[in-house]
């Protein structure tokens, strides 16, 4: 084996973030940038030799070159084996699916998930512990402190692989298996969900759209939904992925996903529509003409969970991320389970659902899944709303209604400002922060503040502390305000508002959202400052 040792300078701006390390494509291509990185990992993952790796990405532009790149520093580091999805594609909950159907020492995914790609784009990456997640804040922590230090990288000096060619080469003295990215975790699949029920509902005339927006959940819904589940050839739009999926945004949300949002708006709107984003683990789920919250989305699939197979002898607990919607709450309540709330971001599910306590997870960014792997899963999601359809025959809109009706409706919506300069966000931040000592107690029209908080969490299971996880104000008759700068960002900041409101009446329960929650819009501003400060008029997104 022919390892080289490339001396580098450390980098210092390899913290990773709310899901691993993003940055602009031009950033990765400096000189043993990502070569830093990855040997960060291995360092601390300090994996025995021989162990396995998982391998992929969503496809993005740099994906191939970096899958080379890592390779050859996996055989350096003494892997034995590494499982690449085939052309380099693993959506995020396939990698997790594979990581733990094999058991293998952990995975690397490559992927900057929602965030534009192309040259011009973003990148990512980020390590997977062998229970399938995503790694825990003490291993990102590490791995950022041992990249400020790092003088130098292993890597073979060899040709790259065949990335198409399914089956096994040798790279060294380390196995590179391509493996079919789809085959796993459609099996998975199939053995939680009621494949004949839902081949059945679609047999019947029921209509779908999914849109995998030229990203990666492409080949994996073709495969499920149009060959497994017979969907008519066209029921998957934008299902090839390409490297710069198309020139868009693949975020599944109303702003981003428009194709889908207009056809599922039109006069001949399908039954059910959704969207999955660039890395497949966030999905949209929309009726003819009706939106349906993430958050609600959660609790739906809680309520209704004892209809799919896989969930028939109930779930074990619900964890949801701090700004999700308590609607989950609400049917976790009912259900007699318990209910956690986490910080922003999936690694804070692992512990639970290793330990058992929960079954289902949810945030509120069109994030959904389960402990059937330990990344949130849109196809998954999207499945499960299948099932339920086919086993309730009512319409996306009317489940949904009828879940108000039974629960309450947390009326819900976030507010986002992308690329806001960072003196600005930081500046609303510390403006609201600087409230908190006299908001308690202080009334705002019909809302009186009951209090306000940094949110810190200390994790059940392994004590770990959390802290800074964003401004809470809540207000006495449970509606919320929540603020947090996004850690997914590659561009100045983006500063992120979410707004809750309970309705408890079914007469009221079915009013436009941004109507319902004007009055806490209102109040955001005038705590936040935020339009005089960024002199923006409105949110570049809404959702
Ligand atoms: C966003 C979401 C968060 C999600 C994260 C990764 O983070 O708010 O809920 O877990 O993206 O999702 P932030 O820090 O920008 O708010 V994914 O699909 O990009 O892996
Ligand atoms: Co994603």
């Amino acid at each position: 084996m022919n390892v080289r040792i490339i001396p580098t300078k450390p980098f210092a701006d390899q913290k990773p973030g709310t899901s691993g390390l993003r940055k602009k494509v031009a950033a990765f291509k400096v000189p043993h940038y990502l070569e830093s990185f990855v040997q960060s990992v291995f360092d601390v993952v300090a994996a025995p030799a021989g162990s396995t790796l998982v391998l992929g990405g969503d496809g993005r532009y740099h994906n191939r070159e970096a899958i080379q790149v890592i390779l050859r520093m996996a055989a350096a580091n003494g892997f034995g084996r590494v499982l690449v999805g085939q052309g380099g594609i693993l959506s995020t909950p396939a990698a997790s699916c594979v990581i733990r159907k094999y058991g293998t020492h952990g995975g690397i995914i490559l992927s900057a998930s929602h965030n534009p790609g192309g040259p011009e784009g973003d990148f990512g990456i980020k390590y997977n512990t062998g229970n399938g997640g995503p790694a825990p804040e003490k291993i990102t922590d590490a791995i950022f402190a041992r990249s400020a230090v790092l003088s130098s990288y292993r890597i073979l000096d060899t040709a790259g692989v065949d990335l198409d060619r399914i089956g096994r080469q040798m790279l060294g003295d380390m196995a590179v298996e391509i493996i079919d990215p789809v085959a796993d975790y459609a099996e998975l699949m199939e053995s939680l969900f009621d494949f004949s029920a839902i081949r059945e509902l679609i047999d019947g005339g029921f209509r779908l759209c999914f849109d995998a927006m030229h990203a990666v959940t492409g080949p994996y819904a073709l495969e499920i939904i149009e060959r497994r589940l017979g969907a008519p050839a066209g029921t998957v739009i934008n299902g090839v992925p390409l490297p710069d999926f198309g020139g868009g945004h693949p975020d599944p949300n109303l702003t981003y996903a428009h194709e889908l949002v207009e056809i599922m708006n039109g006069d001949s709107a399908p039954d059910f529509g959704a969207a999955s984003d660039g890395d497949g683990d966030r999905n949209m789920i929309l009726g003819r003409g009706f939106f349906v919250t993430p958050s609600d989305s959660l609790a739906v699939i809680a309520a209704n969970a004892a209809l799919a197979p896989g969930y028939a002898d109930g779930i074990a607990g619900i964890a949801r991320s701090m700004p999700t919607s308590a609607a989950a709450d609400r049917v976790a309540g009912k259900l007699g389970v318990p209910c956690y709330e986490t910080p922003t971001g999936w690694k804070f599910f692992g512990n639970l659902m290793d330990a058992g306590k929960v079954t289902l997870c949810g945030e509120e960014s069109f994030g959904t899944g389960s402990s059937h792997v330990r990344e949130k899963d849109g196809l998954w999601a999207v499945l499960f709303w299948l099932n339920i359809l086919a086993r309730r025959r009512l319409s996306v809109e009317e489940i949904v209604h009828r879940h108000w009706a039974e629960y309450g409706r947390n009326v819900y919506s976030r507010h986002d400002y992308e690329a806001l300069p960072s003196d600005v966000a930081a500046g609303v931040m510390a403006q609201v922060r600087g409230r908190f000592a006299d908001l308690p107690g202080q009334r705002f029209g019909d809302y009186r503040v009951k209090f306000c908080d940094d949110f810190s969490y200390t994790d059940p299971i392994d004590g770990s502390l959390s802290s800074g996880q964003g401004l809470r104000i809540g207000f006495e008759d449970g509606s919320r305000i929540v603020l947090r700068l996004s850690g997914t960002g590659t561009e100045g900041a983006t500063l992120r508002i979410y707004l809750e409101a309970f309705e408890a009446d079914p007469a009221r329960q079915k009013a436009d959202a941004q109507q319902a929650l004007a009055p806490l819009i209102a109040i955001a501003d005038e705590i936040s400052q935020l339009r005089q400060r960024s002199g923006r008029e409105r949110p570049t997104v809404i959702t």
